[in-house]
């Protein structure tokens, strides 16, 4: 198989984004599988544009998209991706879109179609801190998210494709409330997950979900 795996350049008045720091530790090759390793800007439909050339000139299996997720704790596997773009702060071209869809022909939302509870599990297996996570924000992340399986639908209908956020990583953090994570911890979380991926076509029925 071929694994696509995309990260995000710095945002937000961010030195470094931990996706892109992953990409680079990532090995070529995990479990015999390719890895392709590819860095988008965050940036409203030009990172979509970018991940589509690639998948023509790579034809991957699957596309894993990876992304900081500020303030939250644990690795958190997207479910669901929603036909909204709604910018809280500018993207890095001075993009902000407000409360309108992505695609105006695309589905209100679309799930992963990546096996998040089998993903979830294999971290958790292996001491990593790992959650479901049912928003993947409003921002660029969700837009790449959704953008992806927009498009495998309509145009690649056998690639599986979904997204991962990942915690700030030490170097970022400067006060001690906010919660980060060690970047060999996410790097080791990542390849788990791509295993995971690689081993369950479809994913475990297992427990999960919230009650609020
Ligand atoms: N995180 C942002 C966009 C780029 C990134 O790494 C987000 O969660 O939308």
């Amino acid at each position: 198989m071929k694994i696509l795996v995309t990260g995000f350049d710095p945002f937000g008045g961010e030195s470094i984004n931990p996706s892109t720091e992953v990409l680079k530790k990532l090995p070529d090759y995990i479990n015999g599988n390719k890895i392709i390793k590819c860095e988008i800007e965050t940036v409203a439909y030009k990172s979509l544009d970018k991940i589509k050339n690639i998948i023509i000139d790579e034809k991957p299996d699957i596309v894993l998209s990876l992304g900081q997720a500020g303030g939250r704790k644990t690795i958190s596997v997207e479910k669901v991706a929603i036909n909204l773009n709604d910018f809280r702060i500018k993207d890095n071209e001075g993009n902000q879109i407000i409360d309108e869809k992505i695609f105006d022909d695309g589905d209100t939302a679309y799930f992963s179609t990546l096996p998040i509870k089998a993903i979830v599990k294999k971290l958790i297996d292996n001491n990593i801190p790992a959650t479901i996570s049912y928003s993947a924000g409003t921002f660029v992340c969700n837009h790449v998210m959704y953008g992806v399986l927009y498009m495998c639908e309509r145009y690649f209908p056998n690639i599986k494709s979904g997204f991962i956020h990942i915690p700030f990583i030490k170097e970022q953090v400067k006060d001690l409330d906010t919660p980060y994570m060690h970047l060999e911890d996410i790097v080791c979380g990542v390849i788990l997950s791509i295993e995971a991926i690689i081993e369950n076509d479809v994913d475990i029925k297992v427990i999960g979900g919230n009650t609020h």
